[in-house]
């Protein structure tokens, strides 16, 4: 018979390296710390792994910016390293996705070190987005997502080169063909390599509006989704390029697509049968604590995506937005920023209530390990952990925070090296001082203390995976049916074959009636139902 693919209800596990395990004392986690931690995964239960960029980097954006795509950074271990921990990975029954970064290197790469050095017109400069300046000005008013224009001047010339992000990250020009041929060549080496699958950062942004017009961003300063500069068709058709050199090695590769779009039925796009696996469902990990909003989400990432017959991928965490139990853990809520609408409060202007978000982080977890689909869990989630939003100016090293000149605090908060044994300096990540400095409070999180207390947010997220690993043959491809509660409309519950699922959002209690099943799992510590604000339930 015909078997679905791997990744179409896996649980994939985000390693950000530099963050995970240290093995050689430098401060920085690296490929042989990631090997020697790897039984970690298999008792909590996934099924494979995501490591961010790894590749020779200047850094500047932490592996986002690549100066050779062919390669492993020397400060990972470089590729014999590589090699190990995948036979490793392998041999433990994970899979492993590496990091794809096809929108821009660094401007470290030798292709643009060749461009820069190259005269106007060049075919050296033909591989990036070099134009002409206004006079003084850029050649648009395009916008970097980092801050301040996306256009950098070289030297005292009228040429300009766009950087959708840093400076230090050039844009690549996706119409040359020497970009097209060069990645078709990245992709080969990986998969030959033997990884099961890569993450597309940005899949949405590599190609630009072929005049470059300028956007017309709102008057007051406020966001806007420039159509020019990202979601154009063609883009499509180096997806579907892909697509189809992954599905020539025969087992099953995974595509998955980091893709900010307007809209579920944009996503939708990306996930055509001859495009992308998969595309991170960000619209959830964007809710706010309520059953009405968590519900209308959930119900749109099902009907549109599952439309397309790929299956939802569940995100409520990554290394780029504040870790989840502070964001609900907002009490006090203010302002709306953009891909992370919770930045505004958590710099300063929000309350934040830990054990109401720590409960709210274990009911969302039930929640989504109900649904069909995989999930994607960002590592310190299984812990946990909140964002440190108190690291010293001085140790901060996201360019957002040097871009905005400060006024934005960036994303170090949420990649904070974890902590593993609270009695081990750095808590056991490394034998040197960690590259972001550690609270003291971390201690107090580290897998080892968790596995010993049967409350922690370890044990209920490797209960909650084996729960659901002995469940999913049953489930199959069952739908999704909401259940009603008269007068209850703080209350998201939901019927999956012989799954029932049931999250209270609101304060008042609540007992689950018996005719909806026995409690398997609570998110609340103890086997009777808890009932109140942030609990969930998973009933068989
Ligand atoms: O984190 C953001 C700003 O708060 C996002 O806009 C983010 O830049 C966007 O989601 C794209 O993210 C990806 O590409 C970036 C990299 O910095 C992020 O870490 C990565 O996930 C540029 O490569």
């Amino acid at each position: 018979g015909i078997t679905a693919p791997w990744w179409r209800d896996a649980i994939i596990y985000q390693v950000y390296l530099r963050s995970f395990a240290d093995s050689d004392g430098d401060g920085v986690g690296d490929l042989d710390g990631l090997r020697s931690r790897l039984s970690h995964l298999v008792r909590l239960g996934v099924d494979g792994l995501w490591i961010n960029p790894c590749y020779p980097s200047p850094g500047v954006d932490h592996g986002y910016d690549v100066a050779d795509y062919l390669d492993i950074d020397a400060r990972y271990g470089g590729l014999p390293a590589f090699d190990d921990m995948l036979a490793a990975a392998h041999e433990s029954g994970l899979r492993v996705l590496m990091d794809l970064v096809p929108n821009h290197c660094s401007s470290a790469h030798p292709w643009f070190v060749a461009a820069l050095a190259a005269q106007a017109g060049s075919p050296e400069r033909e591989r990036f987005v070099f134009r002409t300046g206004r006079g003084d000005q850029p050649p648009n008013n395009w916008r970097s997502v980092f801050g301040g224009p996306a256009w950098t001047r070289v030297g005292d010339t009228d040429q300009w080169y766009l950087h959708s992000f840093d400076p230090a990250q050039p844009d690549f020009n996706w119409r040359c063909p020497d970009v097209v041929e060069h990645f078709d060549k990245v992709l080969r080496f990986w998969f030959d390599r033997g990884v099961d699958g890569i993450r597309i950062d940005v899949a949405h942004m590599m190609v630009k509006h072929p005049d470059l017009p300028d956007w017309a961003f709102p008057a007051d300063g406020s966001a806007s989704y420039n159509e020019y500069a990202q979601n154009r068709p063609e883009v499509h058709d180096i997806l579907r390029r892909w697509h189809y050199l992954a599905a020539s090695y025969g087992r099953d590769l995974t595509l998955v697509g980091e893709i900010w779009v307007p809209t579920v039925t944009d996503l939708a796009q990306y996930l055509r049968p001859d495009e992308l696996t998969q595309a991170f469902y960000f619209d959830l990990l964007k809710c706010r604590w309520s059953a009405a909003a968590f519900g209308a989400s959930v119900e749109r990432g099902l009907a549109t995506i599952a439309a397309t017959g790929a299956s939802v991928t569940w995100t409520l965490a990554n290394h780029d937005v504040h870790r989840s139990v502070t964001r609900y853990g907002l009490v006090r809520p203010s302002g709306i920023g953009t891909n992370d609408p919770f930045a505004d409060e958590l710099r300063g202007r929000g309350e934040i209530d830990l054990a109401l978000g720590t409960a709210r982080a274990r009911a969302a977890l039930l929640l989504v390990l109900g649904l069909p689909g995989s999930v994607y869990l960002y590592q310190g989630e299984e812990l946990g952990l909140p964002e440190v939003l108190d690291l010293p100016d001085e140790a901060r090293q996201d360019p957002i925070f040097f871009r905005s000149g400060g006024a934005e605090h960036g994303r170090d908060g949420c990649r904070v090296p974890l902590p593993w044994d609270a009695s081990a300096p750095t808590f056991g990540f490394s034998t040197g001082p960690s590259w972001l400095p550690q609270p003291e409070w971390f201690g107090e999180y580290a897998v080892e203390a968790q596995w010993d207390q049967p409350s922690s947010s370890l044990v209920l997220h490797a209960a909650a995976l084996s729960l659901r690993r002995s469940l999913l043959p049953a489930l199959g491809a069952a739908p999704v049916e909401w259940l009603t509660v008269e007068g209850r409309d703080d209350i998201l519950a939901y019927r999956r074959g012989r799954l029932t699922v049931v999250t209270v959002f609101g304060d008042e209690p609540f007992m689950p009636p018996a005719s909806w099943g026995d409690v398997a799992l609570a998110s609340t510590p103890g086997a009777v139902p808890v009932p109140g604000n942030g609990s969930a339930w998973l009933l068989t």
